[in-house]
């Protein structure tokens, strides 16, 4: 049903595949449109508790697609904003979400892969916001969720020269959680969806949203929100099943309740 990525379900995970081998996965209003369905529907499905988005061995994504934008003017890039309402709908998304990426992610490929809530990184990895070398800046994360997660040099060196990162370097300054040799980075991230998503989904969707909010306010405030969530927890039945598990000494049966 969809024409520019793939999905497949492996128990409660839904893979989500960019698939415009021709294109690099570059990102047009197509797959941008198929990629919020994708996402509005497993947001819906009880059946999926976590979400992997990866690419193709050569390309996570190498940039919103230039075709298409090239003679894009103002008033329809400002009215229609049909690529980064896209965006949108990831930002929206309260299940887990994580990045499997190999090759290349740059502009709102980067992007995308710092809109999910981790990137697992193959070894062939390489990051970088482009923009500037085809007279455009970033438009969808790119100077802020980078900024946020590599500081302010780094940030500032990699937007303004356009440079490439590879692997290595990102998980060093922190923008992917983890890398793993390219042979492996599919299982390894569905195996780390699949975990995720055998725990409490409330309690998964509370981890989400607290850590969320460490980037939205200020320490008191956040500390004061995830204070209160855990608080929260002690009305879940799933609280009560994974500590008595513990002290019984078995594994938690979790209702997601
Ligand atoms: N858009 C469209 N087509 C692309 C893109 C792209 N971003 N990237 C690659 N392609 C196409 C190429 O045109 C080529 O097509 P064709 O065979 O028809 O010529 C095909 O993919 C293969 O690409 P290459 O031949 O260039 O492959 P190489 O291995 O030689 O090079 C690179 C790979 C280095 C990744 C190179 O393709 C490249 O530099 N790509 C562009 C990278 C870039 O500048 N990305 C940033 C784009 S701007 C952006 O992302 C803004 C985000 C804003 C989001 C929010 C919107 C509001």
């Amino acid at each position: 049903m969809y024409e520019t990525i793939e999905t497949a379900k492996d128990d409660a995970v839904l893979v989500v595949t960019l698939n415009r081998p021709d294109a690099l996965n570059a990102l047009n209003a197509q797959l941008m449109a198929e990629l919020s369905d994708a996402l509005k529907q497993a947001e819906g499905d009880n059946a999926v508790g976590a979400i992997v988005i990866t690419g193709s061995e050569k390309a996570f994504a190498a940039g919103a697609d230039i075709k298409e934008m090239a003679s894009g003017e103002f008033a329809t890039m400002y009215l229609e904003d049909k690529v980064s309402s896209g965006f949108d709908q990831i930002n929206r998304c309260r299940k887990p979400i994580i990045a499997a990426v190999a090759g290349y992610a740059l502009g709102g490929g980067c992007e995308l892969a710092m809109a999910c809530d981790f990137i697992l990184a193959a070894d062939t990895a390489k990051f970088g916001q482009p923009e500037i070398t085809i007279g455009a800046i970033p438009g969808a994360g790119g100077t802020q969720r980078l900024a946020r997660s590599v500081g302010k040099a780094k940030a500032m060196e990699l937007c303004l020269t356009g440079r490439m990162m590879a692997a290595d370097e990102a998980e060093r300054c922190g923008l992917v959680s983890r890398v793993v040799p390219a042979a492996d980075l599919n299982s390894e991230a569905i195996e780390t969806a699949k975990k995720i998503a055998g725990f409490s989904r409330p309690v998964t969707l509370m981890v989400k949203e607290a850590v969320n909010r460490a980037f939205e306010t200020s320490l008191q405030e956040g500390l004061l929100f995830e204070r209160r969530s855990f608080h929260a927890v002690f009305a879940l039945e799933d609280q009560a099943e994974g500590m008595a598990a513990f002290v019984e000494k078995r594994k938690p049966a979790f209702k997601n309740k």
